[in-house]
């Protein structure tokens, strides 16, 4: 099954997203999501110009030998930039495979190991009184498990909060990027007062889960983590930078809350001391930038030997592509724990078709063949490519801090 076409649409449906279309000479055609939030051209172009004219005349059903000739052959190993391109490729593979079978992807890994996948959704508010509104709502919609941001008194901007237009949260923004504040020891006061909020509020039967997002150090990650105990949050999400793996054991010594990190792993070697010193509860590594479906297969299975369980990024940057393989995969493996998902508002929606439902708090792929989604280069053609960056983050003195 030669492949016969293989090109890149950049799109800006509310939002960019950069989408690889394979073509084979039967006519099954694939989709990946290539999406880098603010650097999306730069997987553009090692698509187009590097990868997209290697995949021309080579069999669509090796997917395993095609991923293994993109990542030792292209030299230079790993990086965000890479191994988004080599997911996208991947992923339309599976897609590919799975509409040759006439089977959804999840069927190819193995079949379905629960009925549906567990996911979280965003409540935020500029004050508790607006969080709270907000996570109420994601319990009507019947979401059993909530992530909680607030603003932190003092602080200008801060991270996850959505608009208060009902708009989706989107962190990047404008030709330039946008400039945060942060201040630790505000935060550390203030975190506890939010999550006690919201258990007064609503409880324990919901699952409450927070992001620290990357700003802390070793040390504070561990008294965030204590002092959040009582509030029995389901994670706290990237307490620190991970590329210093070693530092979580400081962490792991000062509290049992568990810990989530890696939506910004590409590879398996980014969390490999994490999984095997059991320094961490879930890897939240996707599909989309940890190197596709056939990889992030192996970094569970690694995960699955330590008792470490899966938590996916889910964010509106993740396409519906690449959210849909995540379904898939999340499905069909033994250790899966939780998934994230905000969701694709109009118009993303008019240019990708999913089949993937939500009921009760969770998730099913759908039953097509291949991952479910039906992309429309037509529509995608009316959204031209939108420049926007990710915040960048100061400290009160001005200097650089970890967004
Ligand atoms: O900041 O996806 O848990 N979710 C997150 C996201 C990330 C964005 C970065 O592109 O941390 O909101
Ligand atoms: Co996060």
């Amino acid at each position: 099954m030669k492949i016969t076409d293989a090109r890149v649409v950049v799109s800006s449906p509310g939002r960019n997203y950069v989408t690889l279309v394979i073509e084979t000479e039967d006519g099954i055609t694939g989709i990946g999501d290539a999406t880098l939030n603010g650097r999306e051209l730069a997987v553009a172009s090692y698509l187009r110009d590097h990868l997209c004219p290697l995949l021309i005349g080579r069999d669509a059903r090796r997917i395993e030998d095609t991923w293994q000739y993109f990542y030792k052959g292209a030299y230079w190993r790993r990086g965000p930039v890479t191994m988004t391109a080599i997911a996208a490729i991947d992923v339309a593979l599976w897609d590919i495979k799975g509409k040759a079978a006439g089977m959804p992807v999840y069927e190819l890994l193995g079949g379905a190991a629960r009925e549906g996948v567990m996911v979280y959704g965003h409540a935020s508010g500029a004050t508790l009184e607006d969080l709270s509104a907000d996570f109420q709502h994601h319990l009507d919609l019947g979401y059993k498990a909530i992530r909680a941001q607030a603003a932190i008194p003092g602080i200008e901007k801060t991270y996850g909060i959505a608009p208060a237009d009902g708009k989706l949260y989107e962190p990047a923004s404008g030709a330039v990027p946008q400039e945060d504040t942060w201040e630790t020891t505000a935060y550390l006061d203030f975190a506890p007062i939010m999550m006690a909020h919201v258990r007064k509020e609503f409880g324990y039967k919901v699952h409450v889960l927070h992001d620290v997002h990357h700003r802390l150090t070793p040390i504070e990650a561990g008294r965030l983590g204590a002092s959040l105990e009582p509030y029995r949050p389901f994670w706290i999400e990237d307490p620190t930078p991970a590329e210093d793996q070693g530092a979580f054991r400081l962490i792991r010594q000062h509290t049992t809350t568990p810990i989530a990190v890696g939506e910004v792993f590409n590879s398996i070697w980014d969390c490999q001391q994490l999984i095997t010193e059991r320094l961490i509860d879930y890897v939240r590594a996707s599909v989309s930038h940890a190197g596709g479906i056939t990889h992030l297969r192996r970094i569970f299975s690694l995960a699955e030997l330590y008792g470490v369980r899966s938590g996916s990024h889910g964010a509106g940057d993740l396409s519906p592509v690449s959210f849909a393989a995540a379904l898939h995969v999340d499905l069909s493996i033994p250790n899966f724990g939780i998934q994230e998902y905000m969701g694709h508002r109009d118009p993303a929606n008019e240019i990708f078709t999913t089949s993937y439902t939500f009921r009760d708090g969770y998730m099913h792929p759908g039953s097509k063949p291949g991952l479910g989604v039906e992309f429309n280069e037509e529509a995608a053609a009316r959204f031209p490519f939108d420049p926007k960056y990710l915040p960048v983050n100061r400290r009160l003195d001005g200097s650089m801090h970890d967004w």
